[in-house]
């Protein structure tokens, strides 16, 4: 079968640039948005132009010109918009809204991925404010996607490795602690955490998957499906020594929201879910959903003890 050609909206982000490498070494022909608004950015920039000559086709298009979208989408089969919903919130559910609105006036395309890539937001429903604001605006641009019958695929499930194992789950930091570690609860929540690498990977082994055709592509791995307190004794393992454990309960750590700012509370909301909750792993995948290293056993995914290697 012939590869997918693979469009990339947001293929200098995070998450994006690792999507843009899957695809070129997965074969995919692949197409960057290089929005002009990114100006003087010259990071930006450069990260677009080595694309280039790794394979990439750069193509022009603006949100502010829904035309140019239409011409960018005219082009592939595939389209995947992993922008962030975090650092800029209000303006990722409009950009994802008119990104529907173009693919659905060109009319050809095979699979849309929308910014998922996290919590499953039809899971959280019960999300506590103001938190759910990302479920929420996900939830609102799945309903644009179902409603103009564009085929998709949802990719949820793992936390980012970066976030989540680096730091030992410390908000506010992304390196390990070096004496205290603050345990939520009892620490038993089993939490899905994969590398960047390895979500952009599945992200492209699916595009073309029948199987996962309008569905949603759960990150969960069964190694990589750990409790806190098994990530800390990792970690503590591979240096040789034990931290102090603090314990802090879900009530402590829910009111210690009071006084933070906005995209703390955000944060606090969505730690309480993973850590309290178990809200990444305490389900069934069911009918509507696959677990990618089932489909997908080819994929070498990294092993969380071998991830926090880089951090000692
Ligand atoms: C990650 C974070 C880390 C917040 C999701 C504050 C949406 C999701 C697992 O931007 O708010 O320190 O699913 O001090 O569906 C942020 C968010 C985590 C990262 C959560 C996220 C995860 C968003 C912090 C911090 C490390």
């Amino acid at each position: 079968m012939e590869k997918s050609k693979v469009l990339v909206v947001g293929g200098t982000g995070y998450l994006g640039r690792r999507i843009v490498s899957a695809s070129l070494s997965q074969g995919h022909p692949t197409y960057v948005l290089q929005r002009p608004e990114i100006g003087l950015d010259i990071d930006k920039l450069q990260m677009l132009l080595a694309f280039k000559k790794q394979g990439a086709h750069l193509v022009e298009g603006s949100f502010s010109d829904l035309e140019s979208l239409v011409r960018a989408i005219k082009l592939v089969d595939v389209v995947i918009c992993p922008i962030s919903g975090v650092h800029i919130r209000s303006h990722n559910i409009l950009l994802q809204l008119q990104l529907v609105e173009a693919i659905k006036r060109a009319g050809n395309i095979k699979r849309f991925l929308p910014s998922e890539f996290g919590f499953d937001p039809a899971r959280m429903g019960h999300a506590l404010e103001p938190g759910r604001v990302s479920f929420d605006d996900k939830m609102v641009v799945r309903k644009a996607i179902q409603d103009a019958k564009i085929p998709f695929t949802y990719v949820c499930g793992a936390g980012f490795a970066a976030y989540f194992a680096g730091n030992l789950s410390q908000m506010g930091a992304l390196v390990p602690p070096k004496e205290k570690v603050l345990i939520y609860g009892d620490g038993n929540a089993k939490v899905s955490i994969m590398d960047e690498d390895d979500i952009a990977a599945y992200t492209i082994k699916t595009i073309d998957d029948p199987r996962t055709l309008n569905k949603t592509l759960y990150l969960r791995p069964p190694e990589n499906e750990l409790s806190q307190k098994q990530l800390v004794e990792m970690w503590e393992n591979l240096i040789g020594k034990k931290l102090e454990h603090i314990s802090i309960s879900a009530e402590d750590f829910l009111a210690s929201m009071k006084g933070m700012d906005y995209a703390s509370q955000v944060g606090v909301g969505h730690f309480y879910h993973m850590f309290y909750e178990g809200a990444l792993t305490n389900f069934e995948t069911g009918e509507e959903g696959e677990e990618a290293s089932k489909l997908y056993p080819e994929v070498k995914y990294t092993r969380m003890n071998e991830y926090l290697k880089i951090y000692a």
